[in-house]
């Protein structure tokens, strides 16, 4: 898992702090040396690696030792604790409507698993709650893009709603939606279009959709790998859509993690699930406790 890396390092550089009583300045100051470089080399956004030694500073400075630790575990054991809580706490589950359909609209930069992840989460619902989703091509720049989850819709046996030749999103959402309440769909999932960055057709287009789809979850899928970059684009995507949540892809890869604590702490949005490889069966729930 991305973190391991991360608490292991923090753990070998702090294990020859040794010695009993309260932690001591210079203790303090030894290991948020050690814990800046672990993060930032996690990859974690260089304002939130700040916040966090000032955190730990605060709560690390006078503490009493634990009988059982030297100061080394005492300041493991903070440092555990505050990385828990910026990734918040527990799971957080999907947004569900009150009458069907539940509706989720997937948005995101361009490759980072929009399609693929509609299609996993659509297994998923059908996994664990016999769901009945109706998929939405919305991304209709890329022929093939439409192609792409027809297919994965055909794999899941799932309906996929789209118009040939219709250059409006908005209108194929709405009629899509019409569709699915038709059918008793009890999910809708609309697939977007990416871009290489945020531009604002893109934002004016996203923002039509999520207008006449009143989506109860907009997922942000951000991929992993992109390390730094992922905190401004999840920002970005914020403020000008409020997300309910994030998806973060590609955590099979050789990923430092670090997007994940950054994005979580600099838009207080949840990681609801994360992706894990290419296949339709590799979402998994996201446990912020088992990050840490
Ligand atoms: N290893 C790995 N690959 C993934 C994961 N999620 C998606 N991919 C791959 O990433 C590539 C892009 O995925 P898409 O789902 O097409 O991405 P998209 O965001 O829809 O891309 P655009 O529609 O072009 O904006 C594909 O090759 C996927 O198989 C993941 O969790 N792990
Ligand atoms: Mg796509």
């Amino acid at each position: 898992m991305a973190f391991e890396n991360l608490s292991e390092r923090i753990q070998k550089a702090l294990k020859n702090l040794t010695g009993k009583g309260k932690i001591s300045e210079e203790d303090i100051n030894k290991a948020s040396r050690e814990i800046r470089l672990a993060l930032l080399e996690a990859d974690v956004n260089f304002k939130v690696v700040k916040d966090f030694i000032k955190t730990i500073k605060k709560e690390a400075l006078g503490k009493e030792v634990q009988e059982s630790l030297n100061p080394g575990q005492q300041v493991i054991k903070i440092v555990n604790e505050q990385l828990t809580k910026m990734m918040g706490e527990e799971a957080v589950p999907l947004n569900k409507s009150k009458h069907i359909p539940t509706i989720i609209m997937m948005v995101g930069l361009q490759g980072t698993g929009k399609t693929t992840t509609v299609g996993k989460l659509a297994y998923h619902l059908q996994k664990t709650e016999k769901a009945r989703p109706l998929l939405i091509a919305g991304d209709i720049y890329r022929p093939a893009a439409v192609d792409q989850l027809k297919q994965i819709g055909e794999q899941l046996k799932v309906p996929v709603y789209s118009e040939d030749g219709e250059k409006d999103v908005a209108k194929i959402v709405q009629d899509g939606l019409a569709e699915a309440e038709k059918n008793k769909n009890d999910y809708v999932l609309i697939d977007t279009a990416g871009r290489l960055e945020i531009d604002e057709p893109l934002m004016e287009e996203l923002e039509r959709v999520k207008k006449v789809a009143n989506p109860d979850n907009i997922l942000l899928v951000v991929d992993a790998m992109t390390g730094q970059a992922a905190t401004d684009v999840a920002k970005g995507f914020d403020e000008r859509l409020d997300v309910t949540g994030v998806i973060l892809t590609k955590l099979d890869g050789d990923t430092r993690g670090g997007a994940a604590l950054s994005i979580r702490a600099v838009t207080g949005k949840p990681i609801i699930f994360t992706g894990q490889g290419e296949k339709l069966t590799d979402l998994d729930n996201f446990y912020p406790d088992r990050m840490a």
